[in-house]
């Protein structure tokens, strides 16, 4: 009697999940305009599965959408780089990272987005944006590989010559967010995984490799703090809780989109497109979850002590996908570069941009992913959909 009535309630949770996923899959929109905004251009999304909103990061401006498409509201009044986006599930809130390079200041701005409920809410008269200060971001960005005493944001690397240029790993700051296991698992804890914007300069050598860095946010309550444009504050944690590379050859400033697919269990990075001829130059790579990474040298980073090369926790790239047997690299021809949300079952929002100044868009498409190395991705049509639900 007992077992049977466990076993009821067990099918029916089950049931009840189905049903949920089944709901959520079906209100999923195929597409979705962002609106056509005076702002920067997009540069990634998040989306809230269970509550139905879509928010996008357009630089200087945040939009929220519902999944019907109604605008529900916007958040700006900043003057930093507000990059890609990730929904935390367990705490409700949007995390993105924010840039203001000339203060040699790097943050995660943590929105809570559910008060976003207006047309133009200013972020500086509320308490809807905080921020946690990355110094791991700031020491490299600041690194004075050249030790001319002139750093960070000062030494413009176009006037260093023939001397070492600035900035450790190519590092120009962060832009790629989102949350996922620890690297090298596929289940335990979400951790807030950033990458590093890396200069796309084909004049050197120590900028071929993608970095990643893993924090546990349980603790940031402690650092959120409003930010004071004028007064940027080093609230944030001193240690990282993981650091990783992977080698993908240059790229023009470093992962623009970072997005954890809990489907697949794999990580994809959203680039533009490096320079350099002796790299594929892919604009999209992956690696899988459960690859352990190995610490190895980062081939082209000089040690400054044992004149070999810097090591460094190395992840290597997924397996399938287009291969250069030049570089050994792997990646896919795709566009992933201002905005890309996995959202279960084999689905992806990906993200267009087009409109000039003062006109910026973006167009969402919900595509599935194919596994075919020419074409990864394709759009998904309601027959196809409703095939996923039942
Ligand atoms: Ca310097
Ligand atoms: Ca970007
Ligand atoms: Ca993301």
């Amino acid at each position: 009697m007992k077992k049977s009535l466990f076993i009821l309630i067990f099918a029916s949770i089950i049931f009840g999940q189905q049903q949920t996923n089944a709901q959520t899959l079906a209100s999923l929109p195929l597409t979705q305009n962002g609106g056509t905004w005076d702002s920067g251009h997009v540069q990634g999304i998040a989306v809230d599965k269970a509550r139905g909103y879509i928010y996008y990061s357009f630089t200087n401006l945040l939009v929220k959408y519902d999944f019907q498409g109604k605008l529900i509201g916007t958040l700006t009044g900043w003057n930093g780089h507000l990059g890609d986006l990730d929904f935390n599930p367990n705490d409700g809130l949007v995390y993105g990272s924010l840039e203001y390079k000339k203060d040699n200041a790097f943050y995660i701005a943590i929105i809570d987005v559910d008060k976003i409920n207006a047309v133009g809410i200013n972020a500086s008269e509320t308490e809807i944006l905080r921020t946690v200060y990355l110094k791991e971001v700031v020491d490299d960005y600041i690194a004075d590989l050249n030790h001319d005493g002139i750093k960070g944001a000062n030494d413009d690397d176009s006037k260093d010559g023939q001397k070492p240029k600035d900035h450790h790993y190519g590092c120009s700051g962060i832009d790629g967010v989102s949350f996922g296991p620890r690297l090298g698992h596929t289940d335990g804890k979400y951790y807030l995984t950033v990458a590093y914007g890396i200069y796309g300069d084909i004049g050197r050598n120590d900028n071929d490799h993608q970095v990643l860095l893993q924090y546990d946010v349980k603790d940031w309550e402690k650092y959120k703090s409003q930010l004071i444009e004028s007064k940027p504050h080093h609230y944030g944690p001193d240690k990282v809780d993981g650091k990783y590379f992977i080698r993908t050859g240059n790229t023009t400033f470093g992962v623009q989109n970072l997005a954890y697919d809990d489907n697949l269990k794999r990580w994809f990075m959203g680039v533009y497109k490096g320079k350099k001829p002796n790299f594929p130059n892919y604009s999209l790579f992956a690696f899988d979850a459960k690859t352990k990474a190995i610490m190895s040298d980062l081939v082209g980073v000089p040690d400054e002590n044992s004149k070999k090369w810097e090591k460094g926790l190395l992840i290597p790239l997924s397996s399938d996908g287009l291969y250069d047997d030049k570089s050994g690299i792997k990646g896919w021809n795709q566009k992933a570069d201002v905005g890309m949300q996995p959202v279960g079952n084999g689905l992806f929002y990906l993200a267009v941009n087009s409109g000039g100044k003062g006109q910026q868009t973006a167009d969402l498409t919900l595509m599935r992913w194919t596994g075919d190395n020419q074409q990864p991705f394709k759009p998904i049509n309601i027959e196809e959909l409703n095939k996923i639900k039942h």
